[in-house]
């Protein structure tokens, strides 16, 4: 049985405990690997090498961290086929889908920030005759990366891939639901020359290994992303430390279809933003409104399309819907579907097990659900499984309260023809992110975040280049 390993001062290392956790395949139910049951002990020895390490990589040309990032970015392609198939045997997903989507995103996240470093500057401001104010703007230090198990190396670099660009050195934690890619970036690190103590990955537990990075006085800043609990608790032990924050959490996002919506790209966004990753993504549109006028002929079209996604083996080349992650939340998803029953919602398709020949694992065939009102928990509460809820609404006005209804804020998709009202709308949706006549279209320079209980703080583009940065302003008086 293979033993994953932490990646501590550039080398692989077993956990000072000497104990280790089973790490499930979801789509068969098995034991595949052991992961290391990190404690403090393990964190302490990696705060150690990353502040050992500090002083020179802080003091990197851009031009060297340019260097070694797309060195990274080339050996994760190189061996993309490898990484493809550790994440969907860690995930659940298609193979199909981690060789498409979240193996080349972790490629462009190295690349991307790779290219930010070479053109990250500051401002001055010049005080006409008296003196001149520049601003400095400085690697905290060692920092805190924290990622969860839905898009494992895709969230996993967007952390570690500004931070590395920043000068900062780094200790992290993927998920212990999903933790082998995170390895065979670790491997990838060596092969790159990566120098020891730049970037450490500490496997296990969260309210363990975790918590231990979370509190621990050496590391000044935090980029989480996972639940809102979760993220509440960082932040309470984070805020008497003073540490940089950056929360990525939950969502419950609302997707807006106007009656005057080009009908096919709406219908087709709906089923990929409501259904996509086995809707195991924070920006998930898992709330459908659609407007009257057109309700129950898009309503029948969805149903027709979500029927029809084919739930099945992962590796399977035909296959829409693979594992949900684990057999908890295989329950969790479960009992959501039940909890729509109870109060009163139509099941029109799936929310079903489906047993998968030759698979032992957790598969749930997708439902799609109306008659809920927006003060059901089912409309409230993040699932995080491939449950979409599906109600008519008849004004825009209606649309917009329904869509701010929740205690979330992540995204929103709006689907229309009326310029006017796109970016009316857009205008009033309480989210940090809005897609029109789109969903999940990315561009890694904007700010990516939410607001309410979806998160503090942005990623992406130059807000992740100065969350991982002090800026320090230097007044230089000539007059
Ligand atoms: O998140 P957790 P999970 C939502 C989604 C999902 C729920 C739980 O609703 O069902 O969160 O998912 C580490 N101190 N999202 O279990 O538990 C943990 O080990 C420090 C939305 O993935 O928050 C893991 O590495 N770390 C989200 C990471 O936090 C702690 C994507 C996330 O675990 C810790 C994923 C602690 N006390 C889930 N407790 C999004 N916004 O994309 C746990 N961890």
């Amino acid at each position: 049985m293979e033993r994953i390993q932490n990646y501590i001062d550039g080398r692989l290392a077993a956990p000072v405990s000497g104990t280790y956790l089973d790490n499930v395949n979801p789509a068969t139910g098995a034991v595949y690997s052991l992961i290391p049951d990190s404690d403090a002990a393990d964190v302490e020895a990696a705060v150690g090498a990353a502040a050992r390490a500090f002083p020179v990589w802080s003091l990197s040309s851009p031009a060297e961290r340019f260097r070694i990032m797309n060195r990274i970015a080339d050996l994760i392609e190189a061996d993309l086929e490898a990484f493809a198939l550790a994440e969907t045997i860690d995930t659940g997903k298609p193979l199909s889908v981690s060789r498409s989507v979240d193996i080349p995103r972790a490629v462009a996240n190295f690349r991307f920030f790779a290219t930010a470093a070479m053109q990250f500057g500051s401002e001055a401001h010049p005080m006409a005759g008296q003196a001149i104010n520049y601003t400095l703007r400085q690697p905290i230090g060692t920092v805190g990366c924290i990622s969860p198990w839905n898009l494992p190396l895709y969230l996993f670099t967007w952390k570690i891939a500004p931070a590395l660009a920043t000068g900062n050195c780094i200790v992290s934690k993927p998920s212990e639901v999903t933790p082998m890619t995170a390895y065979l970036l670790a491997k990838v690190c060596i092969a790159a020359g990566l120098p020891a103590g730049v970037l450490n990955i500490v496997h296990g537990l969260g309210p363990k290994a975790g918590q231990a990075i979370v509190a621990h006085p050496g590391i000044k800043a935090i980029s989480f992303t996972g639940g809102t609990n979760t993220g509440r608790h960082i932040a309470a032990t984070t805020a008497p430390l003073f540490k940089k924050l950056s929360l990525e959490l939950g969502g419950k996002n609302p997707n807006l279809v106007f009656a005057d919506c080009d009908f096919d790209q709406a219908l087709t966004g709906a089923v990929r933003a409501g259904f996509s990753n086995n809707g195991q993504i924070c920006l998930c549109g898992s709330r459908l409104y659609v407007q009257r006028p057109i309700y129950e002929k898009f309503r029948d079209a969805l149903v027709h399309r979500v029927a029809a996604l084919k739930v099945g083996d992962p590796l399977a080349a035909d296959t829409d819907l693979g594992a949900l992650v684990s057999k908890p939340h295989f329950e969790k998803v479960l009992g959501y579907v039940a909890l729509a029953r109870e109060e009163g919602g139509r099941i029109l398709c799936g929310g079903e097990p489906v047993q998968v020949p030759g698979a032992g694992g957790w598969f749930l065939s997708p439902a799609v659900i109306e008659n809920l009102g927006a003060d059901c928990r089912t409309v409230r509460e993040e699932i995080f499984g491939p449950v979409l809820t599906l109600q008519p609404f008849d004004t825009e006005e209606e649309a917009l309260e329904l869509a701010n209804g929740t205690e979330y804020g992540l995204a929103a998709t709006v689907w229309t023809q009326d310029v006017s009202r796109a970016h009316r709308v857009a205008e009033r949706l309480q989210n940090g992110i809005v897609w029109v006549n789109c969903w999940m279209l990315r561009d890694l320079r904007t700010p990516f975040g939410g607001v309410k209980n979806s998160g503090v703080g942005r990623e992406g583009g130059w807000e992740a280049m100065r969350f991982f940065t002090e800026a320090k302003n230097v007044c230089v008086n000539w007059g």
